[in-house]
């Protein structure tokens, strides 16, 4: 994601002097923070007045072109100091591809859909964030494809008639996920996608890729076409797949799941819960889903196109999805977003509430109030003391961090499915201000596809 954290520092003298100064380790070196921040960040400076424009533009392009972060220190005379602002705009992005490699690609893919029985698409996050999604869109509409996603690049593609048949089955059995299972192991359907005798046509980024800025393309086997964007790359190949029209694989993959409809008055647990908080979800949302309970119970669920979905499970920390709404809510005002976090993890960070209310956003925080950490417990320890948290008024929330703006906040809690009902309706008149609402549910409940990745994990484990 391109975004530039901006650090201010001491003064240019204070750091001359090595003086001993807060927010330092006090042996007057002034740069540990910005090495550190070169194993995290693909571009840093420390500006001085002479080059205060040239490396603030540097940076800029840098973090735009790679679409990656970027560390800029800021000392404080320097903030101060007056300089003549650049005469000119930044330099246009330059388009890495190489049309001798694309062309070369294109000829290849051509050669092997045109042969192929099945054409599968199976998609991740880095399609988004290389800003491709229109082309994947192409591609899985131009060619009528089977497709998946994994889970981190979950509303990718319009989910409305694209989820595996078996999705539904999966969920029936309380078990399985139609997402990934690591490396290539994707189950669409009955068919695992990564079959040895097919060939396997992906962005390859590689450990070093983001230096670049692009991918490479690797197509069957040891063939590398490269540099092309992956933009560029499934824009070739969904020419390829319009050009090869084939009958659909799986025409029995469409249409949506019938969902159950339980009675008011039974008591919510995870199988019901994601299914209404789904069910009122409109186009425009940004869906936050927090690494716990919430984002394995909504993985499953048919969004509404329109709708975007934002986790996180590859670093996994709990807690992102508050200060994340706060983000995305800045980044996109015109779009509510609806965060679904855990107890333990809105412990973490539930001082974002506060600036949400302070900067006047709406978003809707749904508190799964499981009474601790629930994945854990589904991992390990069920019922030790360390999966266990101090238990919280949630309701009460809006209106410690910010007294009028909190007080005007909709708050309800829901332990049955009336409540909740009730509650998401509520949540949805209520779009002039922020929407807590908690959801009281069964201590060591787990949704489906959690059970079966708890499983795993643990036969992993219990392995090493
Ligand atoms: C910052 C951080 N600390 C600890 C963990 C380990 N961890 C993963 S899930 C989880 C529990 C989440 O509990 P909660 O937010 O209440 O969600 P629930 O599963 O109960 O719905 C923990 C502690 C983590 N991923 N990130
Ligand atoms: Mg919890």
């Amino acid at each position: 994601v391109p975004v530039v954290h901006v650090v201010g520092a001491p003064s240019l003298a204070a750091q001359a002097a090595a003086r001993v100064v807060h927010h330092t380790l006090g042996d007057g070196d002034f740069r540990h923070f910005l090495r550190m921040h070169e194993e995290v960040t693909v571009v840093q400076a420390a500006l001085t007045p002479a080059t205060a424009c040239a490396e603030i533009d540097r940076v800029l392009v840098e973090v735009r072109n790679r679409k990656l972060p970027g560390y800029l220190v800021v000392p404080v005379d320097v903030g101060e100091h007056e300089v003549e602002p650049p005469a000119t705009p930044l330099p246009e992005p330059v388009d890495p591809t190489d049309p001798v490699a694309l062309a070369g690609f294109t000829a290849a893919a051509e050669r092997m859909i045109a042969g192929a029985r099945d054409v599968t698409v199976l998609a991740d996050l880095l399609v988004h964030r290389m800003r491709a999604v229109d082309e994947l869109q192409r591609l899985v509409d131009g060619g009528d494809l089977p497709h998946v996603t994994l889970l981190w690049g979950k509303s990718l593609v319009d989910e409305r008639s694209t989820f595996p048949r078996d999705l539904r089955r999966c969920r029936q059995r309380r078990a399985g996920t139609p997402s990934g299972r690591g490396r290539g192991g994707a189950d669409l359907g009955r068919r695992p996608v990564h079959r040895s005798d097919q060939r396997v046509l992906q962005s390859a980024p590689g450990p070093r890729a983001h230096d670049r800025g692009w991918s490479d393309v690797v197509l069957g086997g040891p063939a590398v076409y490269a540099p092309i964007t992956l933009r560029a790359a499934l824009s070739a190949v969904a020419d390829v797949v319009t050009a090869h029209p084939r009958p659909r694989a799986d025409p029995e993959s469409e249409g949506a799941p019938e969902l159950a409809r339980p009675a008011d008055d039974y008591t919510l647990d995870q199988e019901t819960v994601w299914d209404l908080v789904n069910g009122v979800l409109s186009p425009g949302n940004i869906v936050l889903a927090d690494q716990g309970t919430a984002f394995y119970g909504m993985a499953t669920h048919r969004l509404p196109h329109g709708v975007t979905f934002i986790g996180q499970p590859l670093w996994a920390s709990i807690g992102y999805t508050l200060p994340a709404a706060l983000g995305a809510g800045l980044a996109h005002p015109d779009r509510r977003p609806v965060v679904l976090i855990g107890d333990g993890a809105a412990q973490l960070t539930v001082q974002a509430i506060g600036t949400i209310l302070r900067v006047g956003l709406t978003p809707v925080v749904i508190v799964v109030n499981n009474d601790g950490y629930g994945v854990e417990r589904a991992i390990h320890g069920p019922t030790r003391e360390y999966n266990d948290i101090g238990l919280w008024n949630w309701t009460l929330l809006p209106q410690l961090f910010s007294g009028p703006a909190g007080e005007a906040a909709f708050v309800a809690r829901a332990s049955t499915v009336g409540e909740l009902r009730s509650a998401l309706d509520g949540a949805g008149q209520a779009q002039d201000r922020l929407a807590l609402v908690e959801l009281v549910l069964p201590r060591l409940d787990i949704p489906p596809l959690l059970a079966t990745l708890a499983k795993a994990a643990g036969a992993a484990n219990a392995r090493t």
